[in-house]
């Protein structure tokens, strides 16, 4: 037999034993929706996931004829490196050191673990990068952009985007030292970061970075802010007509809030899988629905917006 080498798909998670289950989920999710599981390669960077852990995304991934391995972290490699909000963990630094980690990979698909895919993501690998470093979605709407492209000195185009789904030049990653140069950003400017390292990530790459299609990125608060009835922009309806990954950012997470969470029924769907297919422990934890309050809270603040919204809007006709 020819000595045939497979070409891989490069996958680069970050988790803490915390968020191994999420990282099962997001891992289970890519390999329920392509058509060649057995192309897939998933690095796993964790400064303390648990032996028992370990063998349990294993066996998902040999189940699909996929490998996975761990790259180990060592936290105090980024203890002088700013720390910031409630929610922000030191590991998150690690998707920017661990890129040098990945030494066979030519180019390398970073996804956070509060994803799922839906769609096949060798297709997102196979996306021409164009001579670009990196590829990611743009026009994130964020309510502190301005201050972000006043602090940085950018114009007014709205390109900013999120660091959770990015396709990355890894060989041009390690010869540039990209890594090395988004932490030292990061210590330099702790004061003007409000999200850290994608703070850091979109000065870096203003400008110089591949678009890649909405679809690959779809924010499930998106579906919430369209509810309250905030504007959106074409591009983003369209995006969300049509996911190919869902990405629950900011703090409602689907495994933990009571809040009303926009497509949780899919992180449940994988989450229910481990349990039947991949013997992972039941989560009676995960709520599965949002609780009736919270409920009624968002409605009401659906009606608020959407009211004062349309008071505006008269009362502007009527200035005419
Ligand atoms: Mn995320």
């Amino acid at each position: 037999m020819p000595n045939q080498v497979k070409e891989k798909v490069y996958i680069l998670l970050s988790a803490d034993n915390h968020y191994a289950r999420y990282c099962a989920v997001t891992i289970l999710s890519i390999l329920e929706n392509t058509s060649s599981p057995e192309k897939f390669e998933f690095h796993i960077l964790s400064p303390d996931i648990s032996q028992e852990n370990i063998q349990r995304i294993e066996k998902i991934c040999t189940h699909f004829d996929a490998t996975v391995s761990v790259i180990p972290i060592n936290l105090e490699l980024f203890s002088s490196l700013p720390a910031f909000q409630k929610h922000f963990n030191l590991n998150n630094y690690s998707r920017i050191y661990g890129l040098n980690q990945c030494k066979n990979c030519e180019k390398v698909i970073y996804l956070d673990c509060d994803i799922v895919v839906l769609a096949d993501l060798s297709e997102l690998f196979d996306f021409e990068l164009e001579g670009k470093p990196i590829g990611a979605v743009p026009h994130v709407q964020l309510p502190y952009q301005y201050i972000f492209r006043k602090n940085f000195n950018f114009a007014n185009e709205d390109i900013y985007f999120n660091s959770g789904v990015m396709l990355i030049d890894a060989t041009d990653w390690r010869l540039k030292k990209s890594g090395d140069v988004v932490l030292e950003f990061c210590i330099e400017n702790s004061s003007k970061l409000h999200f850290a390292d994608q703070d850091a990530l979109n000065v870096i790459f203003w400008e110089n970075y591949c678009h890649l299609p909405g679809v690959w990125n779809v924010e499930a608060r998106l579906y919430k802010e369209k509810l309250l009835g905030l504007p959106q922009h074409e591009e983003i309806t369209n995006r969300m007509q049509n996911p190919k990954i869902i990405h629950y950012t900011g703090a409602d997470k689907p495994w933990s809030s009571q809040n009303y969470v926009p497509m949780r029924h899919l992180y449940t769907y994988y989450s229910e899988q481990l349990c039947e297919r991949f013997s992972w422990f039941p989560s009676q934890m995960e709520p599965k629905k949002c609780s009736i309050l919270s409920l009624v809270k968002f409605a009401w603040s659906c009606l608020y917006f959407r009211t004062s919204r349309i008071k505006k809007l008269i009362k502007l006709n009527l200035k005419k």
